[in-house]
């Protein structure tokens, strides 16, 4: 975009915002060379050869003039109401294109930022920076990016594409200062509260109102499914880890998903069409919702685990449903703590893991209080905000 004329890059400096951190790197693309209006539209040509047709009325709601774009925000200040009775002047001017509208207002835009939103080319996606998630293999280990990479290297972008990618990353070599897990969730966003707090404490309490807070081990599980939104990420940054136990396990939800749906479409089938109630209870909250263990997406993919034995309430179902469900959710268990499919280590004194609570589930192995101190100190962060934090570092690149 950079290669436009003064004239041009004042005139369409402002576009939409989403495109600020893409476009200043990707600024080569052909020349335009003619518009030709149409009725409705304009067809460009382009000098590799290329043409592409752009309606008056997207043109004029797309227009980054001052008046139309929030200099300082970027926001849209256009409202597209009226429609386009009168066709503008159009014409190449510098190599961009100006339309001259009835009204006498003026649009000028680039002619690679058109280039790359040709409407007939659906494939134009601007955030292509996020990686795809990808499921485990049987030999899965976590990435692993060192505290000190985090903080004053590449670190923290590798471990937000890990994290993004595997749904599980570790960070290492931390110091042991409480508070650091908020240290480190403040740089990607505010934390996500819950009725837990915003910031929770992991160890053995005496008057628990969840199970992490005794030393019992825990099945696999993810926090929270009682939300209607429960927490995207978890972290659990560990400060001490000497009782005997304590291990920490997890395990892909959607990889093991699809492998129950492979070995049985119809418990499949069960667990992501039956929605069960879950819910949490103590002195001051009531937290419930009803939905499915596993829920897909449009296309049948698996979408969020929700999965929490401690927290599942009363299962409502038709009488002729409840031997199926029971024996649809043996299977999902068994698949999810079978070895193959789960990893375990012991998490070090310094280490903070991170998870995708929706995808992963986490657990971990009994501990005696009566060996050693455990402490975890754990936060949850919005998945908007980790996807927001990768394009600004990206972006300054
Ligand atoms: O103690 C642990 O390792 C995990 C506890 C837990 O499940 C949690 O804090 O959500
Ligand atoms: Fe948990
Ligand atoms: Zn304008």
């Amino acid at each position: 975009m950079h290669t436009a004329t003064p004239h041009h890059a004042e005139h369409n400096a402002a576009r939409p915002r989403i495109d600020m951190g893409e476009l200043s790197s990707h600024a080569e693309g052909p020349a335009l060379v003619d518009a030709v209006a149409t009725g409705a539209r304009v067809t460009l040509h382009w000098e590799d050869g290329s043409q592409a047709h752009f309606p008056w009325m997207w043109l004029r709601d797309h227009c980054a003039c001052p008046e139309c774009r929030h200099p300082l925000t970027r926001e849209r200040l256009f409202f597209p109401l009226n429609d386009i009775e009168t066709a503008p002047s159009a014409h190449v001017t510098e190599g961009s294109l100006e339309l001259i509208w009835a009204d006498g207002h003026m649009s000028r835009f680039d002619p690679v930022w058109l280039y790359q939103r040709r409407l007939e080319d659906t494939t134009f996606t601007p955030a292509q920076v996020i990686p795809h998630r990808q499921p485990w293999c049987l030999d899965f280990t976590p990435e692993r990016v060192s505290h000190g990479d985090f903080i004053n290297g590449d670190g923290e972008r590798q471990w937000l594409e890990a994290l993004l990618r595997d749904g599980l990353v570790l960070l290492e070599d931390g110091p042991l200062a409480e508070e650091e897990v908020s240290r480190l969730a403040g740089r990607i966003g505010p934390m996500r509260a819950t009725n837990f707090g915003a910031r929770f404490d992991v160890r053995s309490k005496p008057n628990p109102n969840n199970a992490a807070y005794t030393a019992i081990g825990l099945a696999l599980h993810v926090d929270l499914p009682n939300w209607r939104q429960p927490p995207d990420i978890q972290l659990l940054y560990c400060l001490q880890n000497e009782a005997k136990g304590g291990e920490s396990t997890f395990a892909d939800g959607f990889t093991v998903a699809e492998i129950l749906r492979e070995e049985s479409p119809e418990h499949f089938r069960i667990l992501s069409e039956t929605p069960i109630d879950f819910r949490f209870q103590d002195e001051d909250h009531d937290i419930a919702v009803r939905a499915p263990i596993i829920e897909l997406n449009e296309d049948g993919k698996p979408l969020e685990i929700r999965f929490n034995n401690w927290i599942r309430d009363t299962l409502r179902l038709p009488l002729h449903e409840v031997d199926a469900w029971y024996a649809a959710y043996r299977h999902f268990w068994q698949l999810l703590h079978d070895p193959r499919h789960q990893i375990e280590f012991a998490l070090e004194p310094g280490q903070m893991i991170a998870f995708d609570n929706r995808r992963v589930l986490h657990g971990r192995r009994a501990f005696d209080p009566n060996t050693g101190k455990r402490h975890l100190q754990g936060t949850y962060l919005d998945l908007d905000l980790l996807e927001s934090r990768l394009r600004v570092l990206l972006r300054q690149r």
